[in-house]
């Protein structure tokens, strides 16, 4: 067995149970064996022993009242994985399918993803199995008050800084803001995603679709290619997947179907982008409502399908494990040449080999394509303690930067060990030499 193997075994044995985390410390410390050979000096130091654990895990309790008066209790999470090179960086999931197993995936990819962005931010990621779907504006209040009532006391603008994900956009982030101003007396970026008119930055809410689209824009450009023309599936309907569809648009791609958790529509004159913002943006509603409005439009039950239209693009923007070794297939077949995951982990582990084996496909992994992000977050932190603001073209230009350049280093890091084209291993192994270096330097911690 190799060092690494020993580790990913451990991890499993030591983590009973949590399947999101093993899975996505599978795919990360697998790719790692170039680097870990290179360095012998980390198995003496623990690194990978170090690197998938934690560094604290809160668990609370959040207790909140509904409308009927009635007293309901969720799990609140907040896992501050890795602090090497910056402060705790990553969003909160409010989900009923929130665990820690899902927490802790999303924290591990997190860290690896703020190391590409070439900015300073660990990472982090939190949230809690509380479902806002349904809830009136003053019980989705009252939960955030609630939640924070107790995170405050672990986060800090220098210390840990969450941000939105599943379920937590502009509204939950106002919530929790207010009620962490309230108990500190703190007017710091603290969050990100904020409202621009109490310390948000232009461009945070388009920036991981946009920044999906830029990243995937640079891999067509060195290939010949540009989305003109390109028909594009982006799946879900949510933060991610309205501003990705956008920016294809604009670009010149066919966006032919977006989905929800409940099914998919497939609009084969293109989908009119402003009746889906109206649909979730304003009335958080069901993407259902789209083919009653839109003509010619078709709603069918059931997300998987929406893998089986034929694409040149996929995008999936909704979830982890949407698309299966099944699905992936079945893109394949009908012969799909770029996928990008603006969702984290949304591939599963065979769906990734399926994508790489296969001929012309090229395949950009969660943690490179959807970090366009936590990139502007934490360029919304830099305002923050420079107290001034941009302008959206400039926050648009450093973010299509920051892109292009994670572009470059993924696609520079494969080759150096042999694996050109490999973007799995490429961002993996760019994103982990720069925290396996600052960890190095602090000693043992
Ligand atoms: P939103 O809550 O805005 O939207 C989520 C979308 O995905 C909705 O359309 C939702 O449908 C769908 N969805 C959620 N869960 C499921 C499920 N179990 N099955 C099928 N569909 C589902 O979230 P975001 O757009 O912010 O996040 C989407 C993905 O992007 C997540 O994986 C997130 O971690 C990732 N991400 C988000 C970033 C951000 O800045 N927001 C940054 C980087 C990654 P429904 O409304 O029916 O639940
Ligand atoms: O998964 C992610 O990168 C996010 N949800 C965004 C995190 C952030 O801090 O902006």
């Amino acid at each position: 067995m190799t060092y690494v193997e020993r580790v990913l075994d451990d991890l499993k044995k030591r983590n009973p149970g949590e399947k999101e985390f093993h899975q996505a410390a599978t795919e990360i410390l697998l790719t790692l064996e170039p680097v870990i050979n290179a360095h012998p000096e980390y198995e003496k130091s623990a690194l990978l022993e170090r690197f998938t654990e934690p560094e604290r895990t809160i668990l609370f309790r959040v207790a909140w009242v509904d409308d009927n008066g009635k007293v309901q209790v969720n799990k609140g999470y907040r896992v501050q994985f890795n602090s090497a090179i910056g402060p705790y960086k990553g969003g909160l999931r409010f989900h009923p399918s929130v665990n820690l197993s899902i927490i802790k995936f999303l924290g591990l990819e997190q860290i690896l993803k703020n190391s590409l962005t070439g900015l300073p931010i660990g990472g982090g990621k939190g949230g809690s199995d509380f479902d806002p779907k349904g809830k009136s504006d003053r019980e989705i209040m009252a939960f955030c008050q609630s939640f924070m009532t107790e995170l405050y006391r672990h986060i800090g603008a220098d210390t840990d800084v969450p941000a939105g994900d599943i379920g937590v956009g502009a509204r939950e982030v106002g919530y929790l803001f207010g009620q962490y101003k309230r108990i500190r007396d703190e007017h710091v970026g603290v969050l990100t995603g904020r409202g621009l008119s109490y310390g948000g930055s232009l461009i945070r809410k388009e920036a991981t679709g946009y920044g999906l689209i830029y990243i995937t824009a640079e891999a067509m450009k060195a290939r010949g290619y540009s989305f003109a023309g390109k028909t594009t599936l982006v799946s879900g309907s949510g933060n991610v997947a309205i501003y990705a569809c956008e920016k294809a648009q604009e670009l010149g791609a066919k966006v032919v179907a977006m989905c929800d958790s409940n099914g998919y529509v497939y609009d084969e004159n293109g989908i009119d982008l402003a009746v889906v913002k109206q649909i979730k943006e304003v009335e958080r509603g069901r993407i259902k409502e789209y083919a009653n409005r839109v003509q010619g439009a078709k709603y069918f039950e059931g997300c998987k399908g929406i893998w089986t239209i034929p694409c040149d693009v996929a995008l999936p923007c909704a979830t982890q494990n949407e698309i299966d070794e099944e699905s992936a297939k079945a893109l394949i077949a009908n012969g799909v040449q770029y996928v990008a995951e603006g969702a984290n982990m949304p591939s599963t582990l065979e769906a990734i080999s399926a994508f790489q084996n296969a001929k012309g496909v090229v395949f950009l992994p969660a943690k490179a394509a959807n970090a366009g992000g936590v990139a502007t977050s934490a360029l919304e932190m830099a305002q923050s303690s420079g107290r001034l603001y941009w302008s959206s073209e400039e926050v648009d230009a450093k973010l299509k930067t920051i892109m292009v350049n994670i572009y470059h280093n993924i696609d520079k890091a494969a080759k150096k060990y042999g694996f050109d084209g490999n973007y799995v291993m490429g961002a993996n192994i760019a994103g982990f030499e720069k925290v396996a270096e600052a960890m190095m330097a602090h000693g043992v911690v």
